[in-house]
């Protein structure tokens, strides 16, 4: 089953994929790889490399949206022994499916983007690590290893120059924890999933203690298309500090769910209306802009709300990873926040005691008010544990768990107060 729409605005990861061209005479024929050689043949220097990503505004796509072109630069040029690269593909985030389509419908893109990043930061050894239950895409992105092995963009003296980079796929085993960024250096490293305290940050403490450069997977495919077109198009494409185009996920009640490449800056109405509109026609209640870590945002605020970091930012949420889960009428809040609880009660790695306890208390008093056994007490209980957990944490997963179910109280507390009263959902009531 595929989830890739093909209308799409301005695309350049996604454009003219349709599932049966993603190897590398395909990639080569749009032009693939010709970004790549052209650095390492024309004398383009690392730094000049650096300085184009800069130019082209490039943010973070795995949700932090952390600027790329200075994330690069913190990397020790001179650093005198092992360096390495490693691609977050541990996609686990409830409402993001982006970074697996991309790497079954063009996989030489991530390829292409991670050697010209790895030549930026003279660094001579990457890893593709990669969420245990994505089993195609692993496969498929071996075979397109293997290929550009074969034809010479990966392996020793690429294109022909000085440079030499190995690149291997690594299959996790499907902890969501896993994709926070220390941890997967730890699972990398053959260890528990455990994140690390930060900082030091993996530029300076990564793999095996050396400095390690980690993207995520949409972020390095840009990579080629900003050579290709230059930093400041690519900077144009979108907004001021929101340059280029996202992957969005959308799920939900939706039409035509599934991953659309858009302008950062293009508004919600927009996405809404590429995806087919509301399911059935019916109303829209709520959207969670950027995965389940993200505060859900009111359906009406929504459709005046902008698909860009700093936007979506002004409406007390977070672009996240760019997966937006679409609500209508029909949907108990309650029910929704049970749901997330749940998943992150159970993820919680259990290292601080803020996490895997106060995750359990939430996950708790949410499924005692939907099963008409909350307190009136609860809905204050509720907001104290979340703040409680909030800021106190090793890594984001406590932010991540206390987030919604603040957004949740502030938006929707009528609904939460009607379930303690009346024992029961307010949805029917009303639809
Ligand atoms: C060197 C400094 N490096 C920051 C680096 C840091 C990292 C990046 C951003 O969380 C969010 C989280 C989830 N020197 C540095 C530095 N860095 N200061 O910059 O760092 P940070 O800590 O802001 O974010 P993070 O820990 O990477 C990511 C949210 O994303 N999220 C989850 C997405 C899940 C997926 C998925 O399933 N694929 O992407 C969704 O919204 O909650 O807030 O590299 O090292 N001074
Ligand atoms: Fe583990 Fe949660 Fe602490 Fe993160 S916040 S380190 S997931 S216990």
């Amino acid at each position: 089953m595929t989830s890739l729409h093909t209308r799409h605005i301005q695309p350049l990861i996604l454009k003219g994929l349709d599932g049966n061209n993603w190897r590398l005479k395909d990639y080569v024929a749009r032009g693939g790889y010709a970004q790549l050689k052209r650095i390492l043949t024309e004398g383009i220097t690392p730094e000049a490399v650096i300085a184009e990503v800069k130019a082209s505004g490039l943010r973070g796509r795995g949700g932090a949206g952390f600027p790329t072109g200075l994330k690069w630069s913190f990397m020790p040029r001179q650093f005198p022994g092992d360096k390495y690269l490693v691609c977050n593909t541990d996609e686990g985030e409830p409402g993001t499916f982006k970074d697996r389509d991309i790497m079954r419908y063009n996989p030489h893109a991530l390829i292409e983007g991670m050697a010209i990043a790895a030549y930026a930061m003279g660094i001579a050894v990457g890893y593709n690590y990669i969420h245990g239950e994505i089993w195609h895409e692993y496969a498929r992105f071996e075979e397109a290893l293997e290929e550009a092995r074969a034809a010479g963009f990966l392996g020793n003296k690429i294109c022909g120059s000085e440079f030499s980079f190995q690149l291997h796929a690594h299959h996790g085993w499907g902890a969501y924890i896993c994709g926070e960024e220390t941890a997967l250096l730890e699972s990398l490293e053959g260890k528990k999933g455990q994140p690390r305290f930060k900082p030091p940050f993996p530029a300076s403490f990564g793999l095996y203690g050396k400095p390690t450069t980690i993207n995520n997977t949409e972020t390095f495919s840009a990579v080629p298309f900003i050579f290709e077109i230059g930093g400041e198009a690519y900077a144009k494409i979108g907004k001021p500090n929101n340059g280029g185009t996202k992957i969005f996920s959308i799920s939900g009640d939706v039409e035509r769910p599934g991953n659309y490449e858009i302008p950062l800056g293009t508004s919600f109405a927009t996405l809404l209306e590429l995806a087919g509109g509301m399911r059935g026609g019916k109303k829209i209640k709520a959207v969670i802009p950027g995965g389940s870590s993200a505060p859900v945002v009111p359906g009406a605020m929504m459709m005046e709300t902008g698909m860009d970091y700093d936007s979506i930012a002004k409406a007390g949420s977070m672009l996240g990873s760019g997966a937006v889960i679409v609500m209508d009428e029909t949907r108990c809040m309650v029910k929704s926040l049970l749901r997330l609880s749940y998943f992150y009660h159970e993820e919680s790695c259990g290292q601080c005691t803020p996490c895997r306890e106060g995750t359990g208390w939430l996950w708790r008093i949410v499924n005692r008010i939907e099963h008409g056994e909350g307190r009136p007490e609860d809905l204050d209980l509720l907001n104290d544990v979340a703040a409680n957990i909030q800021g106190r944490t090793i890594c984001a997963l406590g932010d991540a768990a206390a987030m919604p179910v603040r957004g949740m109280l502030k938006h929707y507390m009528d609904e939460f107060a009607y379930h303690v009263e009346h024992k029961r959902c307010i949805v029917p009531a009303y639809v």
